[in-house]
């Protein structure tokens, strides 16, 4: 990080026996405040390779192919996301495992994880959130979802219309969060844009300060962690959140997205409400809708 540069504020940290159902929902759930649970998962927990090609299946996963030097362009210069391909959880394993999967950006992202051994082998945990800390899936059919990819890959700048949980299965994550209270400052795209307005322009992490000046107001509001596997990130909607992989090899992390309670916290933004409103429809009908308006927006 260049000019922008301070120190950021911590995430409050917990452990499963300091946090009561009362203790989240006055100072968590309620006020929508970050929290790292640090020993969330069993330590014997470790969904590396060889795990997760025996116990998910073989089915295949929508994996987005970025494109080699993708993250060297601005954000304003791309003309779309990412692109798709399908493939198994084995032939993605060789990616990581030759260096493809690094060199192309390829990133085996949000894919639900279904009723798999996978799954199974994280049950208890799963009851915590749900049974203890009283956490619904967003809609009825919301799964754990799995993140896989190479070391140094970033997840831009962006939120998301629920809660959310985010569980280190296998390395690290640095995680750089902004409160909704700064989402002008943090330049999201415009609605019917070539990127979806849940997502900033701003590369934070080389700020470009004559094209987005205001960003210089977001410093004192940067809060970042190092989660480690094991750990889980509580991650409130319409908080901003950068997601990138740190360390060598590969890293591996499941989040779930959760229904906002209490549910006035989607309307904290026009932003939050609008997409809050666009996931109860078909997505398909959506990004279809979006593509029609840009093409004559353009
Ligand atoms: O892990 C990632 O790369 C992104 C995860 C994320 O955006 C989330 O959990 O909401």
């Amino acid at each position: 990080m260049k000019d922008n540069a301070g120190t950021p504020k911590a995430i409050d940290q917990l452990t499963v026996a300091e946090l009561t159902t009362e203790k989240f929902d006055k100072e968590y759930r309620i006020p929508g405040k970050p929290l790292v649970v640090t020993d969330f998962l069993d330590s014997s927990v470790d969904w590396d390779l060889d795990f997760l090609c025996k116990n998910l299946g073989d089915g295949k996963f929508l994996v987005r192919d970025y494109g080699e030097g993708h993250f060297d362009a601005p954000r304003r210069e791309w003309t779309k996301y990412c692109d798709h391909v399908q493939m198994t959880i084995h032939d993605f394993a060789t990616h990581i495992r030759d260096g493809s999967a690094k060199k192309r950006n390829l990133y085996l992202a949000q894919n639900p994880i279904g009723e798999t051994e996978a799954l199974k082998s994280i049950a208890g945990e799963m009851q915590f959130l749900t049974q203890t800390l009283g956490f619904e899936p967003i809609i009825p059919e919301a799964s754990l979802n799995l993140w896989l990819g190479a070391a140094g890959h970033a997840e831009p700048l962006h939120f998301d219309p629920g809660d959310g949980t985010l569980m280190m299965l296998h390395g690290k994550k640095r995680v750089i969060l902004y409160p909704p209270k700064q989402s002008s400052n943090l330049y999201p795209f415009g609605f019917y844009d070539v990127l979806p307005f849940w997502v900033s322009q701003v590369n934070i992490e080389e700020p470009d300060l004559k094209q987005y000046p205001n960003f210089n107001k977001t410093e004192q509001d940067r809060y970042e962690v190092v989660l480690s596997s094991g750990q889980v990130l509580f991650i409130p909607t319409q908080w901003w959140h950068e997601v990138i992989a740190e360390g060598e090899g590969y890293v591996c992390s499941c989040n779930h997205f959760w229904k906002v309670k209490p549910w006035w916290r989607k309307l904290q933004s026009l932003r939050g409400i609008v997409l809050f409103s666009m996931n109860l429809l078909p997505w398909n009908w959506v990004l279809r809708f979006n593509r029609f308006i840009y093409q004559f927006k353009k």
